[in-house]
C-alpha cells in the first residue's frame, strides 16, 4: 500500500513536470532575482500565477493573503515567502473528506463533459479503484452515440473485473440508465458509476437528456445518493474552466475529474476550478492505465508541483 501511494506520488511529481517548469521555475527566479518585497516582486509573482492558469479569482486572494502574512510577520527577504506561497495556494484548493460520501454509501455516479475529455477511461478506472476497495460496482454504458463506446467500456469492465449493462447504438441512453438501475439493485450493487456520450451537446439537448436521466433515477433509485461528476481535459487550460462553467449551469454538479495532467504546462487549472466555481477537483488522472487515477489531494498535488518533502508526504496523505 505504501508502496502504491509512492508509486502513484512519483507519477504525479513526473506528469506535473511540465507545469512545474511553467509556474514553479518562474516563482524560483523571483525568489532569488529580488533582493526586497516590493510591489514590482507582487507584480512579478501575480503575472507567473495568471501564466500558470491559476485564475483570477485565485491569484488575487493568494496575493492578498500572502501580503498580509509578509506584514504581519515582519518578512523581508522573498525567499521567506516561498513557503508562505505554497500553504496559500494549497489553501486555495483545499476538498473536504465528506466530498467523497458517495463512495461510502449506495450511490449512482454520472459521468458527464465533452468529447474525448476522458469519461470512460475515468469510469474504468473509477471502476478500478472502488473494486479495490471491495465494493461492488456496475458499469452504465450509456454512450450510446458512438458505436465503439459500448466496447470501450466493456474491455474497461473486464480490466476492473466489473459487470457493464449496455444498450444497442441509438438506444436511449435513459434506457441504459434503466437497465442498469435494475442490474444494480438486483445485485444490491454499492456503486453504479454512467458513462455518457461526450458529443458536443447543445445546452437544450444536453438539459433535455439529463432531465430524463434524472427523472428515472429519482423514480427507479430513490435510495441511491446521486453524484455528478464533470470531466475536463487538464491540457484544454482555460477552456475547461469554461467547460465547467456551462455543465455547472445545467446540473447539479458536484465534482470534478481533471484528466490528463501528464504531460502538461496547464495544470494550474486545478486551483482555477476550485477557486473560480467553488467545485471541488475529486480526482485527478495522470496516464491511460487503470491505476492512473486519484483522489485530489491538495497537499500533494502542491507538493509534487514544488517538488518539495516528496520522500516523506506520501504516507501522510489520504491516498488509498
Ligand atoms: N495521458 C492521459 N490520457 C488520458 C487520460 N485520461 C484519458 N486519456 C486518454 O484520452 C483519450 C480519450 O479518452 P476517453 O475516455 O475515450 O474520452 P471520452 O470523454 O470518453 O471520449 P468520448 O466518449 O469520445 O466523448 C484516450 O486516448 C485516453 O486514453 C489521462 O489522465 N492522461
Ligand atoms: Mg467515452
Amino acid at each position: 500500500m505504501a508502496e502504491e501511494k509512492k508509486g502513484f506520488f512519483k507519477r504525479l511529481v513526473s506528469g506535473l513536470t511540465k507545469t512545474r517548469d511553467n509556474i514553479v521555475a518562474g516563482f524560483d527566479s523571483i525568489f532569488s532575482g529580488f533582493s526586497s518585497i516590493d510591489d514590482d516582486f507582487y507584480e512579478e509573482l501575480e503575472e507567473i500565477l495568471i501564466m500558470g492558469d491559476i485564475g483570477i479569482n485565485a491569484t488575487t486572494s493568494i496575493i492578498e493573503n500572502l501580503k498580509k502574512e509578509v506584514s504581519e510577520r515582519r518578512i523581508k527577504e522573498p525567499m521567506e515567502c516561498k513557503q508562505l506561497l505554497i500553504n496559500e495556494i494549497k489553501d486555495q484548493m483545499r476538498v473536504d473528506s465528506t466530498e467523497y460520501e458517495f463512495e461510502n454509501r449506495k450511490s449512482v455516479v454520472l459521468v458527464i463533459g465533452v468529447n474525448g475529455v476522458g469519461k470512460t477511461t475515468s469510469v474504468g478506472k473509477l471502476a478500478g479503484k472502488l473494486k479495490d476497495q471491495g465494493k461492488k460496482v456496475v458499469l452504465a454504458a450509456a454512450d450510446t452515440f458512438r458505436a465503439a463506446a459500448g466496447e470501450q467500456l466493456t474491455e474497461w469492465a473486464h480490466r476492473a473485473g466489473v459487470e457493464i449493462i449496455g444498450g444497442q447504438a441509438g438506444a436511449d441512453p435513459a434506457s441504459v440508465i434503466y437497465d442498469a438501475v435494475a442490474a444494480a439493485k438486483a445485485r444490491n450493487a454499492d456503486v453504479l458509476l454512467c458513462d455518457t456520450a461526450g458529443r458536443l451537446h447543445n445546452k437544450k439537448n444536453l438539459m433535455e437528456e439529463l432531465r430524463k436521466i434524472y427523472k428515472i433515477l429519482e423514480r427507479e433509485y430513490p435510495d441511491a445518493y446521486l453524484e455528478t461528476l464533470v470531466v475536463l481535459d487538464g491540457t484544454t487550460g482555460q477552456n475547461a474552466l469554461a467547460q465547467a462553467r456551462q455543465f455547472a449551469e445545467v446540473a447539479n454538479v458536484n465534482g470534478i475529474i481533471l484528466t490528463k495532467l501528464d504531460g502538461t504546462a496547464k495544470g494550474g487549472i486545478a486551483v482555477a476550478i476550485q477557486s473560480e466555481l467553488d467545485i471541488p477537483v475529486k480526482y485527478i488522472g495522470v496516464g491511460e492505465s487503470i491505476d492512473d487515477l486519484q483522489k485530489f489531494d491538495a497537499d500533494a498535488f502542491v507538493n509534487a508541483l514544488f517538488d518539495v518533502d516528496h520522500k516523506e508526504t506520501p504516507d501522510a496523505q489520504n491516498y488509498d
